[in-house]
């Protein structure tokens, strides 16, 4: 076992490697054994952006000797800062077409067009529309929410002017921007100059080029992102905290499984909708199945899961082993972070893989197209064809292991539940600080990538920052990882040796565990606006940059991850990713990336390979704010209990 225990700290996931093995099923991680990253292209300097090249730019070996460069000239800094500026444009991409997507949805549901669709939640779509600048008055609510939706979507083709949700950020940051030049226009704009500006022969010096970066993943933070979070919030109602199950055990043998894989939770949605209605469940009956069992993968797991608490699969390295398992009648996919070997692997089993986006399609899988103005009779015509699969099971072999869990923090909830319903505000959390209760806040977030043991750089992290006396926020598929410890529940994270005695009075106060599950890699942007909340509460310094809050991503690995990273660096928070680094070939530009852009934004990026020294560097990065902001106190570094570490089957 110790081979399939070094890949993932997850039990469940230890157990599936093995039978996955056994069967001769080939995975993530055993492709990750097989196949041999490139080292030149990892470390940022292959320039493949012309065919003259590709020019892969190693490092001169001999003391003396001339560093290299491409056939244009271009240097390892320039090579190194285009490849990053072109990450950030495709994970800004990524995120704000889903934004896009649901700024159309919901466009269409205020006009009546769209079916299965409807404006949820109206005290947020009025909060929206004031910051958008649109009267409300006495107006019908239909009325403004077809205002609300034609700004949004004409914040992707905005030519000129500021990004409007960028206003919402603290006006010392306000003026940052400005001063920079990197004030975001409109969305697609910014991700277009990223591409044209990284072109054979355009931007060539890595500190204009990163100016982009900046714009760029601004563009997504504050633009893209936080369109589909406010916006879904609106139509599908804003989380409340609920309790949930997670891991492959919330797959039921009685029951037709269908998996939800993706991002965008239009899909996902009318998939439930329509999976409730009584002759869709008679159905399942007639076919000798017991109900239906809808569990989420990835993001789209955790959109549906803070609204409607329904439970998690796994996160991203788990959608093969789920698969695995025998016991998934279908899945159903929309797009980012599918694994391709996904439709290959169904066919080993009874599974049927359903793409339903003309922008992701994959081969094994079946077709059938998504449109939101017909969503809910396609998401029947879905949930029929796996409960028409579900005779045609073979073995099926599910690991017996669930974990409860609490989710669906908010900015809006963490608001309320911390100031009351009539004082809502985030002053208990300011004071927490102030007097040392909370040593600081760390939003935890990001990937798993099987080139690091899957889950253990989160669990690590998370348990020692708690021990440590941090809040920490978590979204994406780190989420998933903590959440599958225990410990974001008050039974487990109150028992003795978790958690500092000031930290663990907050949370009793407030009824909270210290890890908080806020929802998606968009609701990202719910960290933005919670940091800005902070500032606004008064008393932490006056701009984002000023509080002992960090952000880190331990096992990150796609194109958004850096997206973001980009926009809280840019936004002022010091930004500490894991597993590897994508610029170490140009140490010019690393270094830029580290120290430079301090000068800019007041914080930097951060690597720390290690999850122990990555724990070191988080709160030495608090402890400098508090310092500064003369609130610091002298603290040892505490070490997580064993005993605690064993209660949480983290090794
Ligand atoms: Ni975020 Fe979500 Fe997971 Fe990483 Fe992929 S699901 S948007 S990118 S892998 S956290």
């Amino acid at each position: 076992m110790a081979e399939f225990e070094d890949k993932s700290a997850c039990e469940v996931t230890v157990e599936m490697l093995k039978k996955a093995d056994e069967g001769g099923y080939s995975t993530a991680f055993t492709r990750t054994d097989t196949l041999k990253e490139c080292t030149i292209g990892a470390s940022g300097i292959c320039c493949k952006n012309c065919a003259m090249g590709p020019c892969r730019l190693t490092p001169s070996k001999k003391e003396g000797e001339p560093e290299k460069r491409g056939i244009c000239g271009a240097t390892p800094e320039v090579v190194a800062a285009r490849n990053f500026l072109r990450m950030i444009a495709a994970g800004t991409a990524a995120h704000s077409d889903h934004g896009r997507a649901v700024a159309e949805t919901f466009l269409m549901a205020a006009k009546g067009e769209a079916e299965g669709y409807q404006i949820k939640d109206r005290i947020k779509l009025l909060e929206v529309a004031v910051d958008l600048g649109i009267e409300v008055g006495e107006r019908p609510v239909e009325e403004i929410a077809v205002e609300v939706g034609e700004k949004c979507v004409a914040m992707f083709g905005q030519q000129h002017g500021e990004l409007a949700f960028g206003l919402r950020a603290p006006e010392k940051r306000i003026e940052i921007w400005r001063k920079l030049g990197v004030f975001p226009r409109g969305v697609d704009r910014e991700v277009v100059e990223a591409l044209h500006r990284t072109h054979i022969g355009v931007d060539q010096e890595m500190e204009n080029i990163m100016l982009q970066g900046s714009r760029c993943a601004l563009a997504d933070g504050w633009g893209g992102s936080m369109i589909g979070t406010e916006l879904q919030d609106i139509m599908f109602g804003t989380p409340t905290p609920l309790q949930a199950k997670i891991n492959l055990g919330v797959l039921d043998k009685d029951q037709v499984n269908i998996i939800v894989h993706g991002h965008e939770p239009l899909l996902s949605e009318m998939i439930l909708l329509a999976s409730q209605s009584d002759d869709v469940k008679k159905r399942a009956e007639e076919k000798g199945a017991k109900g239906i069992n809808i569990a989420g993968i990835c993001c789209t797991a955790n959109e549906i899961l803070s609204r409607h608490g329904i439970p998690v699969a796994g996160n991203v390295l788990q959608q093969e082993l789920a698969i695995i398992t025998g016991a998934v009648d279908l899945m159903v996919v929309d797009v980012q972070c599918v694994y391709q070997a996904v439709g290959e692997l169904s066919k080993c089993f009874h599974t049927k893989v359903v793409t339903t986006s003309s922008k992701g399609k994959m081969p094994f899988a079946e077709y059938v197209e998504f449109h939101e103005d017909r969503g809910l009779t396609i998401a029947r015509q879905i949930v029929e064809m796996a409960i028409d699969n579900f005779p045609n099971r073979g073995d099926v072999d599910i690991p017996p292991k669930t974990q409860d869990f609490i989710a669906g923090y908010d900015h809006e909830y963490i608001n309320y539940m911390l100031g009351g319903r009539f004082r809502a505000s985030y002053r208990p959390l300011n004071d927490g600080i102030i007097d040392g209760r909370i040593r600081g806040v760390v939003g935890v977030v990001g990937c798993n990538n099987p080139r690091v043991r899957h889950d253990a750089g989160h669990v690590r992290v998370v348990s020692e920052l708690v021990a440590n006396g941090c809040l920490v926020v978590m979204t994406g598929c780190a989420a998933q990882a903590v959440a599958k410890t225990g410990l974001m529940t008050p039974e487990v994270a109150y028992k003795e040796g978790i958690m500092p005695q000031g930290l663990r009075e907050i949370c009793e106060a407030v009824g909270i565990p210290p890890v908080l599950h806020v929802g998606s890699c968009v609701d990202n942007s719910r960290i933005l606006i919670a940091l800005t909340e902070m500032v606004k509460e008064g008393g932490l310094g006056d701009d984002i940059s000023d509080l002992p809050a960090v952000g880190c991503a331990p096992e990150w690995m796609s194109e958004k991850a850096i997206s973001i990273g980009q926009y809280f660096v840019a936004s002022g928070a010091a930004v500490v990713f894991g597993g590897k680094w994508p610029t170490l070939g140009s140490d010019k530009f690393t270094r830029y990336l580290f120290d430079g852009i301090f000068e800019l934004y007041g914080n930097s990026w951060h690597f720390e390979e290690d999850p122990e020294k990555m724990v070191g560097t988080l709160l030495r990065l608090i402890d400098e704010k508090r310092e500064a902001l003369g609130i610091a106190a002298k603290r040892e570094r505490v070490l997580f209990d064993m005993a605690a570490r064993r209660e949480l089957s983290i090794d």
